[in-house]
């Protein structure tokens, strides 16, 4: 077994890759990647005793963030990137331990996550190659640990994504922060048993809600409430530039230097919702949407014709036909892949190569026409909550379907489209995540005025259908959650949709179908909690499942 990773949906066989990921990651990325979880790990041990007596490490919260980050499927393939970032990591390491001896503070029994010691870039390489045993996923031997500790850190990838968006925008908190440090220590602590990491795993999903309310205030104190917006998919004649993933940060700087350049700015994937925000609406270079979910990237990006610039997951590697023409910045990244710097005291980055870049190239190929519908986060929902309340008092709405999460490329998530067109017309789907590009093209009408599927945004604002979930629970004056004509069928990819279940089961919700299957990581038993406890369920077909969901 050269490599061992299953914390994606996508994991071969639905068991785990272990030779090449089925994403692209190659082996030797695979093991750096897991050697930069575990140093992340031996830093969070060491922090959480920084903790104890209130010392904080200048750096500490953004490089675990970042770390984390780097690790979530699809974001970065870039070797260099992670033998970098595993030197950084070690050397802040070793300036905290010399700093909390310096005070005094005990440091004896440290795990070797926290001690090892590496002296070149080819020892780096040959310890994340040879020493699994104590590095890699494996290293528990133990398979229902294995899967909570697992479900935890994928959990805290998630929220470290989230947080870091947060943070980009000037919004941190150090109780989320501390949080991940002290989970991701928790996860080597053998004396917590299945039982303890079953709390702990709830208890992420309570940072998990957290972390979202976070990202949901930094998005729109900055940026606006999302509002109602139709977004062209069609193009226009000028060359451009495409945004990808989730950075709402990046995109605004990009905008603002793209200004009376000639070089328009497009939304691909993730990056659609940032058409819902007032602050962009004032950007007439900011056209629209081309293109669907990440996995069909390799057609798409071929007929842009201009530069794509990721700002986050998914990257799949490339087409040699556009290949030179893909930026990467923030935590993706991509061997061949020219990557923006972060920022430096908190300026704007500089985006000048890419549009000097988008110059040179000719206009996107016109692939669909139209408008699709969004923008319907809380707020706004809230806004229109009289009419909602109304239809469902009619029996105009019948029930609502959460459809959040992931798309992805398996041929059984055609599921999801045969499901969204199979529904009763007085069902209406509430949406988040790049799960929607399954549906939001359907045209599957409205109810009284009300689309048929309602796009809060990206997968973060998962948190803005739970909040519209608890408001319709205060309004109908019941005392569950659960009692709402609310279902949950749910399509996960990556991790960030790991910590989007864990809040949502945090928050009470009951009987949620994930889909199109179960994760790898899941051991028998602690499927079996998951499926006791929660309700949780899978999928089967659409003309049963529609049967089932309805009669509930
Ligand atoms: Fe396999 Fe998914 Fe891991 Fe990639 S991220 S190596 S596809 S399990
Ligand atoms: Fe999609 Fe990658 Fe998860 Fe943010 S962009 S939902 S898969």
């Amino acid at each position: 077994m050269s490599m061992f990773c299953f914390q994606c949906q996508e994991a071969a066989g639905g068991k785990g890759c272990t030779k090449v990921g089925v994403c692209g990651k190659t082996a030797d990325v695979a093991n750096l990647q897991d050697l930069m979880i575990y140093t992340l790990k031996g830093i969070s041990e060491l922090g959480v005793k920084a903790d104890e007596i209130g010392f904080e490490m200048p750096g500490l919260d953004r490089f675990i963030m970042n770390g984390l980050f780097m690790t979530i499927t699809n974001a970065n393939f870039d070797k260099e990137r992670f033998l970098e970032k595993i030197k950084e990591g070690l050397k802040l390491r070793d300036e905290l331990k010399s700093i909390l001896a310096e005070k005094g503070v005990n440091l004896e029994g440290l795990k070797d996550a926290a001690t090892f010691s590496v002296n070149s870039e080819d020892e780096i390489v040959y310890k994340a190659n040879n020493d699994k045993e104590r590095v890699g996923v494996l290293a528990t031997k133990d398979e229902d640990i294995r899967s909570l500790r697992e479900l935890i850190t994928y959990g805290l990838k998630g929220m470290a994504a989230y947080a870091e968006h947060a943070d980009n925008l000037g919004y941190s908190d150090p109780d989320i922060n501390k949080f991940m440090r002290r989970t991701l220590a928790a996860t080597m602590d053998d004396s917590l048993s299945v039982d303890d990491l079953i709390q702990l795993t709830l208890k992420t999903g309570e940072y998990g809600v957290k972390v979202m309310a976070l990202l949901d205030e930094a998005n729109t104190s900055t940026y606006g409430d999302p509002e109602i917006t139709e977004v062209e998919i069609g193009v226009r004649n000028n060359p451009a530039i495409l945004v990808s993933g989730h950075d709402l940060r990046d995109l605004e700087e990009l905008l603002e230097q793209t200004k009376g350049t000639g070089v328009d700015v497009y939304t691909h994937g993730e990056m659609l919702p940032a058409h819902y925000y007032p602050a962009f609406k004032k950007y007439d270079h900011f056209v629209g949407n081309y293109g669907n979910a990440w996995w069909q990237q390799r057609e798409e990006f071929e007929k842009f014709n201009g530069p794509i610039l990721f700002t986050t997951n998914c990257i799949v590697p490339p087409k040699e036909s556009y290949a030179d023409r893909v930026y990467t910045t923030g935590s993706t990244g991509y061997p061949g892949f020219k990557h923006i710097p972060d920022r430096v005291d908190n300026q704007p980055k500089d985006f000048s190569e890419i549009i000097e870049h988008a110059k040179r190239l000719p206009a996107p190929t016109q692939i669909e026409t139209g408008k699709i519908i969004g923008g319907f986060g809380h707020a706004q929902v809230f806004k229109l909550a009289d009419k909602v309340v109304d239809a469902v008092k009619s029996g105009a709405i019948k029930k609502f379907f959460v459809m959040a999460g992931c798309d992805g490329r398996m041929k059984q998530r055609n599921y999801y489209t045969e499901f969204a067109k199979a529904l009763p017309k007085d069902t209406v789907i509430l949406t988040a995540g790049c799960a929607k590009y399954k549906y939001n093209k359907l045209n599957l009408g409205d109810i009284n005025g009300i689309p048929r599927v309602l796009d809060a945004g990206q997968c973060n604002n998962s948190y803005s259908l739970a909040l519209i979930a608890l408001k319709l629970k205060e309004i109908f004056e019941l005392n569950d959650i659960n009692e709402l004509p609310i279902d949950y069928n749910i399509a996960w990819y990556e991790q960030k949709a790991v910590i989007v279940l864990l809040a949502l089961l945090y928050l009470g919700v009951k009987n949620i179908h994930l889909g199109p299957t179960l994760p790898a990581f899941l051991s028998p038993n602690v499927a079996k909690v998951l499926v006791e406890t929660f309700g949780i369920g899978t999928i089967s077909n659409v003309e049963d499942d529609i049967k089932m969901f309805m009669e509930a």
